[in-house]
């Protein structure tokens, strides 16, 4: 097991729509397990492979509080097929908009299906922080970060930060 860089926006790949995998094998779970190690480490509750630079359709989820009893969740290919009408909100941020957050509203619950780590089909009933997160995590796949549910006046200012900030680091490199 290994961690991964995670993609810091302003970036086109996290714009870019991320394919459906055709096939569970071993070398798709070393990247799983890989991404739920960056994922831990950050700390974050969820990452998209996308974040780690691969446009493939998998996400890693744990969203337990207490750091003895892990609880990873990983979904591959994953497809919400129903949402809630009742929304939630959540003070949201994201690893690939470090230092950022906003409270975003979203469908409360939703039904998701989905490939599991052995490759099984396996389908779930999300409600809660779960259901925000693999939504965020969709999200993701299809090129979409939650400050696209800001005012373009917030999400300008935010880029502009960003970008303002790898500007530094690259300084700092040099
Ligand atoms: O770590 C994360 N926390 C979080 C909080 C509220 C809603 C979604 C998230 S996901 C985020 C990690 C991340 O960027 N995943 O893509
Ligand atoms: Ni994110």
């Amino acid at each position: 097991m290994s961690q991964r860089k995670i993609v810091i926006e302003p970036d086109p790949i996290l714009r870019k729509k991320s394919e459906i995998l055709e096939k569970v094998d071993d070398e798709l779970r070393g990247l799983l397990d890989d991404m739920l190690e960056t994922m831990y480490s950050a700390p974050g509750i969820g990452l998209a492979a996308v974040q780690v630079g691969i446009l493939k359709r998998i996400i890693v989820i744990d969203i337990s509080k207490d750091k003895e009893k892990k609880n990873p969740f990983f979904l591959i290919n994953p497809e919400i097929i129903s949402k809630s009408k009742n929304t939630s909100t959540y003070e949201e941020g994201c690893l690939s908009l470090p230092g950022y957050f906003a409270e975003i509203e979203r469908p409360a619950e939703c039904q998701v299906k989905y490939i599991d780590y052995f490759g099984k089909k396996k389908e779930i009933k999300a409600t809660g922080l779960l259901s925000t997160c693999i939504q965020h995590e969709i999200d993701h796949l299809n090129g979409i970060l939650f400050i696209d549910y800001l005012s373009k006046l917030k999400r300008d200012m935010i880029i502009k930060k960003l970008t303002k900030q790898k500007k530094e680091l690259d300084k700092v490199v040099l």
